[in-house]
């Protein structure tokens, strides 16, 4: 069991990485007692932590690793969830400055918003779309504060699963209008197509992935609340952006999330 001292340092210092920018040695060598639920809890802390320091507020939840692609990208084969903060979104056509992150990444999403109150355990597929206000095409940038990007588990938990920034694009759909298994996505850098996926790459279905978040945090006392934007992870792996990256997502019938790097 982790001292309470220790969780409030694997914070603090995972807060402070983020803040100035620079790499931490995974948490797991030194404290082998380490596992999800502890990290959950180091989560927590970071949020509040970087609530009072940013003056922000939860906008809702991200989900991650939920498609085969990205677990064995990271060799962690597990979903995980992490908050996403009203300072984390980043306007669509605005360009987004390379220089406050370490190494970042860039993977596609389909993104939900709620209108009613979803709360676990047991919550379904048809419960999850029928809570659902919208969908949207959206982008996400991770950033692991984590020296190469590499992690356990915990790791990956404690640092709020990657949590950078997000960006919605549009139109919003409404959830019945669409399968969302065969819905084709096609992912581009600069005019090219890197990766083409489909809904089914997350879970099964992306609204598998929210059941499982949303049964998840029953686990803990938690929900998700009525107006809350969730992310349900990247339906291919992620790609590293340099200065000038212009990067694109489509989604068949569903619109597109796009942005533009500079230094
Ligand atoms: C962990 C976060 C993964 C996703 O959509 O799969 C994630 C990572 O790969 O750094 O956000
Ligand atoms: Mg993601």
């Amino acid at each position: 069991m982790l001292h309470k001292d220790t969780i409030e340092k694997i914070a603090a210092s995972l807060f402070r990485a983020e803040r100035e920018g620079f790499e931490v040695d995974k948490f797991v060598d030194q404290y082998p007692e380490w596992n999800a639920d502890l990290a959950y809890r180091v989560q927590d802390r970071l949020i509040d932590m970087k609530c009072e320091a940013e003056k922000t507020k939860r906008a809702g939840r991200k989900l991650g690793l939920t498609s085969v692609a990205k677990q064995q990208m990271m060799g962690v084969h597990e979903p995980v969830y992490g908050v996403l903060l009203d300072s984390m979104q980043v306007t669509e056509h605005n360009t987004v400055s390379l220089e406050p992150f370490i190494h970042p990444k860039i993977e596609p999403e389909i993104a939900f918003v709620f209108k009613r109150e979803l709360k676990g355990p047991s919550v379904s597929v048809p419960e999850v779309l029928d809570a659902t206000a919208y969908i949207m095409p959206a982008l996400e940038i991770i950033d692991s504060r984590y020296l190469n990007f590499s992690f356990t588990l915990a790791d990956v938990i404690a640092d709020n699963s990657s949590s950078s920034r997000f960006i919605l694009g549009g139109p919003c759909s409404k959830p019945d209008k669409t399968d969302l298994t065969l819905t084709g996505m096609v992912f581009k850098k600069n005019g090219r197509v890197i990766s083409t996926s489909t809904g089914a790459a997350v879970m099964g279905h992306p609204a598998r992935a929210i059941a499982w978040l949303v049964n998840k945090l029953a686990e803990v006392g938690q929900n998700i609340a009525p107006g809350e934007i969730v992310l349900s992870g990247a339906l291919c792996e992620a790609i590293s952006i340099a200065d000038g990256d212009v990067i694109t997502m489509s989604l068949d019938g569903m619109g597109s999330a796009s942005t533009v790097f500079t230094k």
